[in-house]
């Protein structure tokens, strides 16, 4: 058992389990100096109250076998070392014991550690649930559904190898007896502009090379593809083909057999792949223009392989591909595209096949999750989303990544601070209001109605006339220029100036200052598929295009949400599903950039203990107790403390023997507090005290013992 003693051991080597501890808690350096000397015994975890800190190793260690499921299993949070298995435990136990739905929230930046923690979740919620017949099966879905999204959600980038390219929240269903009957996943903004370019040292979506190095001859024929891919426009942009710790053939193999396990048939598998590799040949088709601002395809094999693939006519395809609809108050009327358009619709359809598809792929491992028992479940949800971004060129994509930030910070703030407060309440204990920053505010200049800056930029892009970046930002500069957060070219500092674009915008952010570019804005927030692709996808044989590119779509004359206020929506109902459930929080922290163990960037470990909101975080917790008990079990460990509790206190309640034991100690009134089931203790050099002078009279004693055994006493 991970017991006190141990922790005051091991005190000045690994730095203590839990920043409550640190007397210096207000320090940044104090704090990160402690992650630093645990990270150097490859100890990864630390708490900061309930709340987990775990630190990307960079390495294999040896701390989630069967032996350690074991050690977890059961026991209280503060018997155990920090640990995302206690973590897991404590929220697997308050639902299976008081029905109290949890969520699990993991954040951090790029290559942080995020989904492996969230696999380190599932993984020991399987192995401490039954093994028998039913849950085995549903816990095996769960379990091979990872491959499969991460074959189509993830990506090599120059951060992270297996990098998440979507936002992913998983129900896991259990029934009352608390094993999982079920699950249930949703999706967010998956990064499709992967799908057409990667920049310089990445890769497209795993599962194309996956396909062309994993797949028989038989299936490449059926396909039409070459095993190269070079082959292939849409993979050559990042110049990086094979990755040195990716198997991509091993990988294919493991993504087959876990769609076969998901009841996916022969033939979803078949429609599945048969838009892979029609995106890839999409990706050839090139356009010409021998009349000038008309478009013709140039190679026409490329167009007949992805109308056979997608299950279009070809000629249909060929024309939607360089013609664009739009229908007027009276008719439909078609005008042809230039070459430059051609190409911008060729790229649009890739992104929104792959995109849909995703979408698809999600929807149909939900069915194969669906519980099959119409009884009553309660559920774990485990949040593995994209962390805070701060690149050197701030997009569209970084302002939607930042503002679903934002809301978690808000979530967070809300949820740590009442429950915080709640639990003073619940106690009856006497405490003051604590100061933070409410990031409420930036919130409001994000999402408010009509006025915030997704209002200005729908406006924008669904305004008739010519709305491009410029006319954008002008917008924003004009209305948002008066909110503190919004800092325009004009209003910034003559240092900031010189760093700022005339189209940049800056954010302060809770958790820094974010300089966004305009350009592309209104393209990516309208995500304009042309009528003429989204009715020949409609009217395609394949199952499942046909599916996710309806009739009424192609027909339908109100505009489609712009991409942001879909997320905004999206984000929103999550929220709602999150404020519902009590909430576990796995901070995640990258030691370095470039991928290596044993080696802590103390600069770069601050950024984002700064992005984490971490001191923060610390100074909540720190401003009321530090450390709290519950009576028995503090009487039971001190009591040998004081002749008045020791052996046994038998003159009242447990909560009078700890009165009696903490006056006897010397304990001033400041010192702690009496709650109705627990006591609270302000500072930690109290508690530290108290448990030296247990360990003290702990070794006297087995002094004693052992001298007494030598004969000596
Ligand atoms: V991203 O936002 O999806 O780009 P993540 O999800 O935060 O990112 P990920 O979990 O994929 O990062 O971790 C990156 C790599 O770090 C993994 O592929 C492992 O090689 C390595 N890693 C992360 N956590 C651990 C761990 N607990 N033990 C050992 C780890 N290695
Ligand atoms: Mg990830």
């Amino acid at each position: 058992m991970y017991t006190m003693e141990r922790h005051l051991q091991d005190r000045d080597r690994v730095g203590v389990h839990d920043a409550v501890l640190l007397e210096d808690f207000q320090s940044e350096d104090v704090f990160v100096e402690n992650l630093q000397k645990r990270f150097n015994e490859n100890v990864i975890y630390t708490y900061i109250g309930q709340v987990l800190i775990s630190v990307n190793p960079y390495k294999e260690i040896n701390i989630y076998g069967p032996k350690d499921v074991k050690a977890y299993d059961g026991k209280h949070f503060f018997e155990v070392p920090p640990h995302v298995f206690a973590i897991t435990d404590t929220s697997y136990r308050a639902l299976k014991e008081e029905q109290i739905e949890q969520c699990i929230l993991i954040s951090g930046e790029s290559g942080s550690g995020k989904t492996e923690a969230s696999k380190k979740v599932l993984q020991y919620i399987a192995e401490v649930t039954d093994h028998k017949g039913e849950v085995e099966r549903v816990k095996n879905k769960l379990l091979v559904s990872n491959p499969v999204l991460e074959a189509f959600g993830n990506a090599k980038t120059n951060r992270n190898d297996n990098s998440s390219r979507f936002g992913k929240y998983m129900d896991i269903q259990f029934n009352t007896e608390g094993n999982p009957q079920g699950g249930n996943i949703l999706n967010y903004l998956l990064e499709k502009s992967r799908v057409i370019s990667q920049v310089k040292g990445e890769r497209n979506f795993h599962i194309f090379y996956q396909l062309l190095s994993g797949a028989d001859e038989e299936l490449l024929n059926k396909l039409s593809l070459r095993k190269s891919p070079e082959s292939y426009y849409f993979l050559t942009h990042g110049d990086k083909s094979n990755v040195e710790n990716i198997n991509d053939q091993k990988n294919f193999r493991e993504v087959t057999e876990a769609l076969s396990t998901l009841d996916f048939t022969e033939k979803e598998q078949h429609d599945m792949f048969s838009i892979v590799a029609a995106i890839l040949h999409l990706g050839n088709i090139g356009f010409v223009e021998h009349e000038a601002g008309k478009a013709k395809v140039s190679k026409s094999e490329a167009v007949e392989i992805v109308a056979k693939l997608m299950g279009c006519d070809e000629a249909e395809l060929r024309e939607a591909l360089t013609h664009k609809t739009i229908e007027t108050v009276r008719d439909l009327v078609t005008s042809p595209l230039n070459r430059e358009l051609a190409v911008y619709a060729r790229d649009a359809l890739a992104k929104a096949v792959y995109d849909r598809l995703f979408s698809w792929l999600v929807s149909r491992i939900n069915d194969s999750l669906q519980s099959g028992s119409k009884r009553k479940n309660v559920v774990i949800g485990i949040l593995d989303i994209y962390g805070f971004e701060i690149f050197e060129r701030n997009s569209f994509e970084q302002l939607c990544i930042n503002f679903c930030n934002e809301k978690l910070h808000q979530l967070f703030i809300d949820l740590t601070l009442k429950s915080e407060q709640e639990e003073y309440m619940k106690e009856g204990i006497k405490w003051e209001k604590i100061e933070y920053f409410d990031n409420s505010i930036i919130l409001e200049l994000i999402e408010e109605k009509h006025k915030g800056l997704i209002a200005y930029m729908d406006e924008e892009c669904l305004r008739p006339g010519d709305p491009n970046d410029t006319t954008l930002i002008n917008k924003f500069n004009t209305y948002l220029s008066g909110h503190n957060h919004y800092i325009s070219h004009k209003k910034a500092s003559i240092k900031v100036q010189k760093t700022m674009g005339r189209d940049e915008f800056l954010i302060i952010h809770y958790a820094g200052h974010v300089t966004y570019n305009v350009k592309t804005f209104i393209e990516k927030n309208n995500d304009l598929l042309f009528r003429d692709l989204k009715e020949a996808m409609s009217n395609s044989s394949n199952s499942i295009l046909n599916t996710v590119f309806t009739k009424s779509e192609v027909l339908n004359k109100k505009r489609p949400d712009t991409a942001i206020t879909k997320f905004k929506n999206s984000l929103n109902n999550l929220m709602g599903i999150l404020r519902d459930k009590e909430p576990a929080y796995i901070r995640c922290i990258k030691p370095n950039d470039i991928k290596k163990s044993g080696m802590f960037d103390e600069d770069l470990v601050k950024h984002q203990v700064r992005y984490l909101g971490l001191m923060e975080n610390l100074r909540v917790r720190r401003a009321g107790f530090a450390y709290r008990r519950v009576y028995e079990q503090f009487l039971h460990r001190y009591k040998c403390l004081s002749e008045e509790t020791w052996p046994n206190y038998r003159k009242g309640s447990a909560k009078d023997g700890v009165q009696a034991l903490v006056k006897s100690l010397g304990y001033t009134d400041g010192d702690y507090q009496m709650g109705k089931t627990k006591i609270f203790i302000r500072h930690p050099k109290t508690l530290f005290d108290t448990e030296d002078a247990f360990q003290e009279r702990k070794n006297f004693v087995a002094a004693i013992i052992q001298a007494s055994w030598k004969g000596v006493v």
